[in-house]
């Protein structure tokens, strides 16, 4: 292996997407790899953590856990803040979307019936009070730290946009139309140009 290669699967979406963005922003040439679900089993096991993404770096060990690949590519590529304090703070707002990803993605496989109740209780309580907290902790704008994109930025565009697409069952499109902030930090993440270039290379 010459070049890092970050595996996940084969869907433009979530922790491996916001991985792919990341490396894409970071002007990383990178292999993409993407494996379908028939594929997954086998490979389980041999992940760090057995789950995706991962990063493999030439000369290192596989890196699991997206948010750890994030600070890293973050850190040595600009996308993280250079500031301690200020680093965990984007820190504890990549922490938020993954809350947010374990009340909702258990969801994804249930049966129909018990879907639709998970999902209806979690627009009703959990995911308002999820956007809240996010908004509060959005200050200046347009991104989380101000003028500059960084690595959380993708991470709240991938969760953004998983409900404003319509096309996650009982949650409405709109569930974050309250939190101009948020919905700021995803509009500006989708109209910037390195975010532009990466779908206009995958399409
Ligand atoms: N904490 C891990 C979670 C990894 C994870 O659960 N990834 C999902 C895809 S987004 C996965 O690998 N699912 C298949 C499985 O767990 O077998 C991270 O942040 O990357």
């Amino acid at each position: 292996m010459n070049k890092p290669k970050l595996t996940y699967f084969d869907a433009p979406v979530s922790r491996g997407e916001e991985c792919r963005l990341a490396m894409h922003l970071a002007g990383v040439d990178f292999d993409d790899v993407r494996i379908n679900s028939a594929a997954w089993p086998a490979m389980k096991e041999q992940m760090p953590y057995g789950g995706l993404p991962v990063l493999e770096l030439p000369g290192r060990a596989p890196l699991a856990h997206a948010n750890a690949i994030l600070v890293l590519i973050g850190r040595r590529y600009g996308l993280h803040p250079a500031d301690d304090f200020e680093a965990a703070r984007h820190e504890g707002m990549m922490q938020h979307v993954e809350d947010l990803r374990a009340v909702v993605g258990p969801t994804v496989r249930m049966g129909e019936a018990e879907k639709k109740a998970a999902r209806e209780a979690i627009v009703a309580g959990f995911l308002p009070a999820w956007a809240r907290y996010a908004e509060k902790n959005i200050v200046d704008g347009p991104f989380f730290g101000g003028a500059k994109l960084h690595a959380v930025d993708l991470k709240l565009y991938m969760a953004v946009r998983w409900f404003s697409g319509g096309k996650v069952d009982h949650i409405p499109a709109t569930i974050f139309a309250g939190c101009p902030r948020l919905m700021a930090v995803h509009d500006a993440v989708r109209d910037h140009t390195g975010v532009k270039s990466w779908y206009a290379r995958a399409a």
